[in-house]
């Protein structure tokens, strides 16, 4: 499947306090995100039945304004909803399994080193999530990136899909994309935003 790195939200209901969650995401989605990334982690977040059709619900809205649902972590949970992709991290197994199983689907992968980075490549990822690249507050006990490795591994895949994550703004996304970045991923700064579609706009 085609996908556009530029505009990535990420959200869990956990995220979300200005407003009910598939409010922003629906508003998030007519503001232009270009990818959509269902991340339920964290205390308090959904579990069981709350969690799959809240799922579902999102998937609804994606394919309602024809944007990729992508599911973090959970393989299971994406292949029982056919979602569009999956996003796993270094500790996360079966991104090999998956894409034997689903060759048309998206995989990201989060990488932190070069070694990890060349690793997901070979292994299939049709695109790679470095950071986090600023200070975030949505993530605890993070491996901090930087714009140093965002240039570096740029340098090294001239072409390779590499979105930035991590503390991204309004004010800070020309630096990542600066630095070499295809887009911005971005929890935060869209889901507490007052004006998500100004936010969009801007990042
Ligand atoms: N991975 C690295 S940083 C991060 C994740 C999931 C959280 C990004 O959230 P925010 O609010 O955009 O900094
Ligand atoms: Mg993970």
């Amino acid at each position: 499947m085609s996908f556009n790195l530029d505009k990535y939200f990420i959200m869990g209901t956990i995220n979300c306090h200005e407003k009910a969650p598939l409010v922003i995401l629906e508003e998030a989605l007519k503001a232009g995100v270009t990818m959509f990334q269902l991340r339920e982690k964290g205390k308090g977040c959904l579990e069981g039945a709350a969690y799959l059709q809240f799922a579902k619900d999102c998937q609804k809205l994606c394919r309602q304004y024809k944007v990729p649902f992508i599911v973090n972590d959970d393989v299971e949970l994406a292949l029982a909803l056919d979602a569009d992709g999956i996003h796993v991290g270094q500790d996360d197994v079966g991104m090999v399994a998956f894409r034997k199983k689903c060759p048309e689907k998206i995989i990201g992968v989060s990488v932190h080193t070069l070694t990890e980075l060349n690793e997901a490549i070979s292994n299939g990822a049709d695109y790679v999530g470095i950071g986090p690249i600023f200070t975030t507050k949505s993530k605890v006990d993070v491996i901090q990136s930087s714009l140093q490795f965002l240039k570096a591994a740029r340098k090294e895949h001239f072409k390779f899909p590499i979105v930035a994550i991590g503390g991204i703004t309004t004010k800070n996304s020309h630096l990542v994309r600066q630095a070499g970045a295809n887009g911005v991923a971005v929890i935060s700064e869209i889901a507490d935003s007052k004006a998500i579609f100004q936010t969009v706009k801007h990042l």
